[in-house]
């Protein structure tokens, strides 16, 4: 890469939703970005998880972009959850109708990245060697895009095939006649266990912690139902903005305890035809699997339901019907190692000619934390975030100037649709810019006292919850060292947005403008 050349706007890392967005928002106010991307394409998220079952699990006409009527319109998807090669198609149309690919690096990672206070601008390094440097450097790095492998010793030693949920390669489809193990329960494990149970020969799973899951109820979209929405397009982005989640609802009116057993009985049950209720999950395991020991494993006792991400599933109970489905339960006998032929748990060892690891993530600071960040005086953002993250708004963090987050720790992010938070992030900091550049002003940066207020506010509205119960990544307790730290912020989206809108509007507020 130029490091020559004249400096840029912005550098924005990472070509998935938000940094797609991100350009394409920079780009219109006339200024100069680039995006630098690990991959050789774009996608984020959707180019790396290309397992077999992999679908997202908000509907797609809501998991799309809102900021172009014209795209909302041009654009049909035919599922109700989509698919990942459906998004990513989708996100490759999005690169290639607006013209984004001549501004985006692919095949490139940001290593490092350092302000220089004199320039008052972002000099990065990246692999393959090459510096780059611009005013402002945007972190469009996603929420779960560093994958965690188990932490058991000999992965090296074993001589099957290996294959990673979250890395998964072309050709690396067919399991036909094997014995494979998937390790990993959560929304990953759960989407690609029914999928390989229809190829292999033997399957076991690896389970650690049962999950929540609750049937998708996908199923092809109805014309009628596309037209329906696109005629609303408007009003319900609107509604998104405004809701908890990024997936506006009707909020009850009735507590279960003033109607009827049978009313109430009937209401979950349209809830769970519905796909989107969890009370009768348990119920619904032991009436799908047949063996009721089996059934009490792949039940969840140890967290309270919706602390750990609940998972949407097609046929994902039903699959341990199967004679060649086995289930491992770990809390009973832990994984100890890999051997060459397979992995060992605490009881014996299981022969396996391949292994799938679904094994998670390191959660919304994983990848910011493998770029070697230094702000103002040197200081390394990974001694700033040493015991968590720290931050102002999930957007910025003091003692780091013109650098920002998109969905960052401590913002609504991935207790969201994702869809929405990212598009609010983007016009948010895309405004920053230009109020900056029109008042003639060099630097953004938060002050400490705001940042202070945020870190402690995030805090507390997620300690009244149940969610610091759970060992969750929510929690960043998945990764063995990382500070228990409630990551999200649970405020609700539409609050969120205001808070953020009026920080705005009072001349940004808790920032420094030099
Ligand atoms: P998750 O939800 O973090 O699931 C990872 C799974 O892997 C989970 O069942 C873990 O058990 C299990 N795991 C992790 N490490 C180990 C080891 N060492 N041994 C055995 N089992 C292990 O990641 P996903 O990719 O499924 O989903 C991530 C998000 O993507 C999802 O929530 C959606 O938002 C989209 P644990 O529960 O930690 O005991």
């Amino acid at each position: 890469m130029d490091g020559k050349a004249e400096p840029l706007d912005a550098i924005i890392v990472g070509a998935g939703i938000s940094g797609l967005y991100q350009l394409h928002r920079l780009r219109e106010m006339g200024m100069r970005a680039r995006v630098i991307e690990a991959a050789d394409g774009v996608g984020g998220t959707w180019y790396w998880n290309r397992y077999p079952g992999a679908r997202c699990d908000i509907p797609s006409m809501s998991y799309s972009y809102s900021f172009s009527p014209e795209l909302e319109q041009d654009w049909e998807w035919t599922e109700k959850y989509p698919s990942q090669p459906e998004v990513l198609r989708y996100l490759e149309h999005v690169a290639d109708r607006f013209g984004l690919l001549r501004d985006i690096t692919l095949g490139t990672r940001v290593t490092a990245a350092r302000f220089d206070e004199a320039a008052a601008r972002w000099t990065v390094t990246t692999d393959p060697a090459g510096e780059l440097a611009a005013r402002f450097l945007i972190l469009a790095t996603g929420c779960l895009s560093v994958p965690k492998l188990p932490e058991i010793p000999g992965l090296d030693r074993y001589r099957g095939r290996v294959h990673r949920t979250a890395r998964w390669g072309a050709g690396e489809e067919s399991f036909d006649g094997l014995r494979v193990g998937v390790i990993g329960t959560g929304s990953s494990g759960i989407q690609v266990i029914p999928v390989i149970a229809r190829q292999a020969a033997e399957l076991t799973v690896f389970q650690r912690t049962p999950n929540f899951s609750m049937p998708a109820g996908n199923r092809p979209l109805d014309p009628a139902e596309v037209a329906g929405m696109k005629a609303r397009y408007r009003q319900w982005r609107q509604a998104q903005r405004a809701s908890g989640f990024g997936m506006p609802s009707d909020p009850p009116t009735r507590s279960a305890l003033d109607v009827s057993p049978a009313e109430r009985d009937a209401a979950y049950q349209a809830g769970w035809d519905r796909g989107d209720l969890t009370s009768l999950i348990r119920a619904k395991i032991r009436a799908t699997v047949h063996d009721r020991d089996l059934a009490e494993a792949l039940s969840p006792r140890t967290f309270p339901i919706g602390t750990k991400r609940p998972c949407l599933d097609t046929g994902y109970y039903a699959t341990f019907n199967q004679a060649h489905v086995r289930l491992v339960d770990l809390r009973a006998t832990p994984l100890a190692e890999f051997t060459p032929a397979g992995v060992r748990t605490s009881e014996r060892e299981h022969e396996l000619d391949a292994i799938v690891l679904a094994t998670g993530f390191d959660a919304l600071t994983g990848a910011i934390a493998a770029i070697d960040i230094r702000g103002q005086g040197g200081a390394a953002l990974a001694d700033a975030w040493r015991d968590g993250p720290r931050n102002y708004l999930g957007l910025a963090v003091a003692g780091f100037p013109n650098l920002f987050t998109i969905t960052g720790p401590l913002s609504p992010s991935v207790l969201s649709n994702m869809m929405v938070s990212i598009e609010q992030h983007v016009e948010w900091i895309a405004d920053c810019i230009a109020a900056l550049a029109a008042a003639g002003r060099r630097t953004i940066e938060a002050t400490e006292r705001a940042q202070e207020n945020w870190v402690r506010h995030v805090a507390m509205v997620g300690a009244v919850t149940l969610f610091p119960t759970a060992d969750s990544w929510y929690m960043g307790a998945n990764v063995p060292g990382k500070p228990r730290v409630f990551l999200p912020y649970l405020g609700g989206v539409g609050e969120y947005r205001r808070k953020c809108d009026q920080v705005a509007a009072q001349g940004y507020r808790g920032f420094t403008l030099a």
